[in-house]
């Protein structure tokens, strides 16, 4: 573990707040990152204080006066020289990213590449900052719009993805001209630091101002109720649970600010009677088990026709029986642990009140203990039968939770998919064409992410990333999520000499 933590220029105490090039003696409280592997302390940051948040936040916004000028397809050599440098420390970023937040290693190392993938994407992108032209109605007129960078953004991310989900925001603001002040997970904090270090070395090599990637790692109170609330910031990016999101884009809108919110999931795999079996139950182990079924992405609900239903189960069943759990650096070992013993406890909170709903546990949901177990993070995954309009079965409990719902039409099947506040992703396996098209079509899933015979989690880079609902409508990563990062300027441009109105107004005096 030390060794590991000194390859990434981490020491057992680190400041908590960074500019990219240089650390703040941070006046906050010390956080302990501790491994829910082992329960062990992993290091400790030092963290930032209301005044550390101010120095960085103004760094943030003198470096964006120069960015902002530095070309975009420059901007994108840098982003490529940041992925490089990552892709150099895939292994060890991933081996930390496993042990502060307990994911297998093929998940941890999956994610680095998620980073990776961004940058590449960014730097592709930096030349495709494109704006539409169009035909003025008025003679010798040009029009056409632009895209600006828009300032200093704020993003704020979760335990889960600590290094991919704020790399799709802050690899794409880069190349959009915005400087990027992150305030990362408390319980990912190290990570966050080690990912500052990697780049450091990036913008120190190009002679780049202080200020243009920044990391705050503080309280809520010192730090990330002033960030929202923080004028300064045009765009906060935030995701998390729904609760948080509704908070925080409430705060960002009676300011005005852009938030772009990436929110909790409840997120459904129909299997119809019309689907492969196999491929299903191969998916649905992945997306329910996978990070330990703490995904936004994660499959929650299973809804079966009735036909499948128990073979489903019984396959299901015997699947989650074979997922070795233990230890996520070893080989072999599919699950992890959850984070802590707040998500334990409100594992069981869920499975409790699942019981009281009249739901039944099939498989699993035992708290595990003896050995490694005994740090008390480990669970089994666990397969129930639900309903769907189980008040437990609307929410997004965050832990490998799979609710099986048995259905006897498509359009029932649909209206359950649907009827969950959430709307983030969602699939179908059948191998009918006339089954998948309807649920792609108007009728279909009212998620943002809709696929069929793959799950819900594991999407690239390259798609636009988030959810309609309560999931917040925020897109980020791929497609063209990185107009959000971005000013839109409307241009008019007169070269006749005359004054004409537009509508074909005349206004003037003799
Ligand atoms: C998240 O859980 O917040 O689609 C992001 C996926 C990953 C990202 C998940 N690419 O599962």
């Amino acid at each position: 573990m030390k060794a590991i933590l000194k390859d990434l220029g981490l020491s057992d105490v680190n400041s908590g707040a960074g500019t990219g090039t240089t650390w703040l003696e941070c006046g906050g409280e010390i956080l302990k990152s501790i491994s829910p592997i082992n329960g062990q302390t992993i290091g400790r940051v030092q963290q930032a204080s209301r005044a550390d948040y101010e120095k960085v936040i103004s760094r943030a916004e003198e470096a964006f006066r120069e960015w902002r000028m530095v070309p975009a397809p420059r901007r994108g050599d840098i982003v490529r020289e940041i992925g490089n440098a990552v892709r150099a420390r895939k292994k060890e970023l991933g081996a930390l990213v496993s042990l502060e937040v307990g994911k297998m290693r093929a998940e941890a190392e999956g994610e680095v590449q998620e980073m990776i993938d961004i940058c590449d994407f960014a730097v592709g992108q930096s030349r495709m900052l494109y704006g539409f032209s169009m035909h003025s109605e008025r003679p010798r007129h040009r029009m056409y719009e632009q895209y600006h960078p828009l300032g200093p953004i704020g993003v704020i991310t979760a335990f889960n993805f600590p290094v991919a989900v704020w790399s799709w925001n802050a690899m794409i603001g880069l190349v959009a001209g915005d400087t990027v002040v992150w305030k990362p997970s408390s319980k990912a904090a190290l990570t966050a630091l080690a990912l500052a270090k990697i780049i450091e070395r990036v913008l120190q090599e190009n002679s780049l101002p202080e200020g243009i990637l920044n990391v705050v790692i503080g309280s809520r109170n010192e730090v990330g109720e002033r960030l929202i609330a923080d004028n300064r910031l045009p765009l906060v990016s935030a995701t998390g649970s729904v609760a948080m999101g509704r908070h925080v884009g409430q705060v960002v809108a009676s300011r005005l600010g852009k938030s772009l919110l990436e929110l909790g999931g409840n997120n459904a795999v129909i299997v119809s009677s019309q689907a492969d079996l196999d491929l299903a139950v191969r998916a649905i182990l992945f997306g329910a088990v996978g990070t330990a079924g703490q995904r936004c992405t994660t499959i929650r609900r299973v809804i079966a026709h009735k036909e499948i239903f128990n073979p489903l189960t019984e396959a299901l069943i015997q699947a989650y029986k074979q997922v070795v759990i233990g230890n996520p650096l070893e080989d072999g070992v599919l699950m992890g642990p959850l984070i802590d013993g707040a998500a334990v406890k409100n594992m069981q909170k869920g499975l409790a009140e699942l019981q009281d709903q009249g739901g039944r546990i099939l498989y699993g949901g035992e708290i595990l203990s003896g050995g490694i177990y005994d740090v008390g993070t480990y669970v089994t995954p666990c397969i129930c039968e639900a309903q769907n309009d189980y008040p437990i079965v609307q929410e997004e409990t965050f832990a490998p939770i799979l609710y099986l719902i048995p259905y006897e039409n498509l359009a029932e099947a649909t209206q359950y998919q649907n009827n969950v506040p959430q709307g983030l992703s969602s699939a179908i396996f059948t191998n009918d064409l006339h089954e998948s098209e309807i649920f792609l079509s108007h009728m279909g899933s009212d998620c943002g992410i809709a696929n069929v015979n793959i799950g819900t989690s594991g999407a690239e880079i390259g798609g636009a990333f988030g959810g309609e609902k309560d999931t917040g409508g925020g897109r980020e990563s791929g497609s063209d999520a990185w107009k959000t990062y971005m000013r839109r300027q409307t241009c008019t441009i007169n070269w006749s000499g005359e004054m004409p109105l537009a509508q074909g107004i005349e206004f003037g005096v003799e």
